[in-house]
């Protein structure tokens, strides 16, 4: 029987436990993604002699294991096999152990466990962009180890639980670094969701670099490429956004694809989470390529060579008429590209305006987005934010407000999308000068946190803001079904870490 409980849509929010979890990962898929991490435990334990084509492995085993990226056992038992090679003989560790143990240990492994998930796949992004950091690299290794340590106790964990928010701020920076040097400092940039006529591709998840391959290959072919989900900070980078074919964003976020994708004459690449169980409406025009595997459909290697991609878009031939797929709040264009290079060109017109009283709060609300229909929380504290407080944002739980036009302040939009949930780098950056300018601590500055968590990578930068220190942060939808009652009442002692309540709740007991 399977057992998995690393996501915000875990059956019964406790665990998914049966033939096959909330996310459409079986029981087999769920096993073998056990016993790869059991090998990466052993591999770590074994003490490798360690090399750039070990780490690599170790990163990718990390990032096949994040929600909704590979649900292909063959090519997770390929994955197995290749580890095991490396790890001298030593099995896999049994994950049983881990899923048995005290809940208390078993919790904070786990969110040392689920957030090097999540910062492998950053790494990974760095990593094929010809970026790595050994303090990165180096700490994935111990972690594995601490995980698979039977006699490690609470008072060693807890360190390593914040050594991996450590750990993730050095790779989001590492990934900020090597997104920059390769396609610039993201600007301002106006997306349209409207599709043109002729053949296209839609390109989800957050790798930048297979976007990039995609633009070469198909530019000049009379094929046009959108971006979804993740993808859509791309078109912020002059690098990528050079590309006239590169047109526009399509749809909203990952949970509303196997409604979006129906019927759609285009072919879909992922590149990372989020995929979700194709329907066998649309399954023939879905491809995959680096860790994102399923069943049956075809997947793009190493080579990069996107012809497969590009010869079903040709043969689909898309829509006749353009046609506009519009947001969740019916809008049908979005605005991207406010990272800290954008936001802090801009800081001195900011500070002035909170000076001036013209800004009253910032509000990061950002993370996930998700199928639970309490997420509708997020939508309606941004419409009910007053008209002098902005509004940062992040990841793919934008789409459930990124459409609305809530105006502006001094010239900038109130909604100031930063990126990808990578770009939670920026956010970091930005209250960081803030709080400079301002002369005071971060958890001093008129600035609320309201996130919105899913999968593992919003794990790492969790704890990413709790080693900075950053205090009642509200989390939602529910609560991490991993975290214990005792390590939570730690979280809220020691973070002030709050569950979100309701919109009007929450807004009155931030705002006063
Ligand atoms: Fe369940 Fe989430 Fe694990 Fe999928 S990833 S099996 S939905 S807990
Ligand atoms: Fe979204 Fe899957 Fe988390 Fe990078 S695409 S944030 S959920």
């Amino acid at each position: 029987m399977m057992f998995c409980f690393q996501c915000e849509q875990t059956a019964g929010g406790r665990a998914c436990t049966g033939r096959a979890g909330v996310c459409g990962k079986t029981a087999d898929v769920a096993d073998l993604q056990d016993r790869l991490t059991g090998a990466l435990i052993a591999l770590a334990k074994s003490n490798p002699a360690r090399s750039e084509a070990l780490d690599r492995k170790v990163i990718l085993g990390l990032f096949t294991t994040v929600t909704n990226v590979n649900f292909d056992a063959a090519g997770i038992e390929r994955a197995i096999d290749g580890i095991l090679a490396e790890s001298g003989g030593a099995p896999p560790y049994d994950m049983e152990k881990l899923w048995s143990a005290p809940e208390d240990i078993r919790a904070l492994k786990s969110l040392i466990l689920f957030g090097v998930r999540g910062m492998a796949a950053y790494a990974y992004h760095a990593l094929v962009l010809g970026h790595a950091d050994e303090g990165v690299n180096g700490f994935l290794y111990t972690a594995l180890s601490a995980v698979g340590d039977d006699a490690i106790g609470q008072e060693e964990l807890l360190p390593l639980v914040l050594g991996t928010g450590e750990a993730n701020l050095k790779c989001m920076e590492l990934l900020d670094k090597a997104n920059t040097e390769a396609y610039g400092t993201p600007e301002p940039t106006k997306v349209t969701q409207e599709v043109e006529v002729g053949p296209f591709i839609v390109v989800s998840g957050h790798d930048l670099h297979d976007l990039k391959l995609l633009l070469e290959q198909t530019e000049g072919r009379g094929v046009n490429v959108y971006t979804h989900g993740e993808m859509l900070p791309a078109h912020a980078y002059p690098g990528l956004k050079k590309y006239a074919h590169l047109k526009g964003n399509f749809g909203t976020a990952w949970q509303n694809q196997q409604k979006e994708f129906a019927d759609v004459p285009a072919a879909f690449l992922f590149t990372t989470n989020c995929l979700m169980p194709p329907k066998d409406s649309y399954a023939g025009r879905v491809f995959t390529t680096a860790a994102v595997g399923y069943p049956g459909l075809t997947h793009i290697g190493e080579d990069k060579d996107f012809w497969p991609v590009i010869e079903k878009a040709i043969g689909l031939g898309g829509y006749p008429s353009a046609r506009a797929i519009p947001g969740v709040n019916g809008g049908t264009s979005v605005t991207t590209g406010f990272g800290h290079g954008a936001v802090l060109s801009a800081a001195e017109a900011v500070v002035g305006a909170v000076k001036a009283g013209a800004i009253r709060h910032f509000f990061l609300v950002g993370g996930c987005d998700g199928a639970r229909p309490g997420r509708n929380y997020f939508t309606d504290f941004v419409k009910m934010a007053p008209a002098d407080t902005m509004i940062l944002t992040l990841a793919c739980g934008k789409y459930r407000f990124n459409d609305l036009d809530i105006g502006e302040i001094g010239g900038l939009p109130r909604i100031l999308d930063m990126g990808q949930c990578n770009d939670a780098y920026s956010a970091i950056k930005v209250a960081l000068a803030l709080a400079d300018a301002f002369g005071c601590g971060v958890n001093d500055l008129p600035l609320t946190l309201v996130l919105s968590w899913y999968e593992q990578k919003a794990v790492s930068i969790l704890l990413t803001l709790l080693h900075l220190g950053i205090k009642n942060i509200r989390l939602g939808p529910s609560l991490p079904a991993f975290v214990s009652p005792a390590i939570l009442d730690f979280l809220v002692a020691n973070f002030g870490i709050a569950p979100t309540t309701t919109p009007a709740g929450d807004m009155k007991a931030i705002l006063g």
